[in-house]
């Protein structure tokens, strides 16, 4: 039974050509939407980026690694905030994704870092990303860059009204 469903999920994901970004990843129990990356400064090896990833299942998950042929090495961090300094640590297990609900990947909180990038990040352009969940497997989706100047103006704007 379980098998069948597994199946079917597959051919409809086969059959779905993938559209511009908005793009909703579904995989097994999983449903991946908003991948983006921050576009990085002219040579700067390095950028983050961030995804909504929402677990339908009863239990609990955990995305365990990411990959990608545009950066030498992605970690998944965390960002807090330490006696008024922003820090960001690795995940070095991990981040757990809880049963049924929507763990947000977003500037100022957790986030992906790309380490030795190997392209110029553009934005509008998309690349794919390797994202790899324990006892699930690995789905590839795919990333639009993004400018990250735009953001911090557009967060600007609103704290000044
Ligand atoms: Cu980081």
């Amino acid at each position: 039974m379980i098998k069948t469903i597994i199946i079917v999920i597959l051919g409809t994901l086969l059959t779905e050509i993938p559209s511009a970004f908005a793009e909703k990843n579904t995989f097994k129990t999983l449903v991946i939407q908003n991948v983006w990356i921050k576009d990085n400064p002219f040579n700067h090896p390095i950028t983050a980026g961030y995804l909504t990833i929402h677990n339908t299942s009863n239990s609990d998950t955990k995305l365990i690694a990411v990959g990608s042929s545009i950066a030498k090495k992605i970690e998944i961090h965390k960002m807090s905030i330490d006696n008024d300094i922003m820090k960001m640590r690795p995940l070095k297990d991990g981040l757990i994704i809880p049963a049924n609900s929507t763990t947000y990947l977003k500037p100022g909180d957790f986030h992906l870092m790309f380490f030795g990038l190997k392209k110029q990040m553009t934005p509008m352009e998309t690349y794919v990303i390797n994202l790899t969940f324990k006892n699930l497997g690995t789905i590839a989706v795919r990333a639009l860059v993004k400018p990250s100047e735009n953001d911090e103006k557009l967060n600007h704007e609103k704290h000044n009204h």
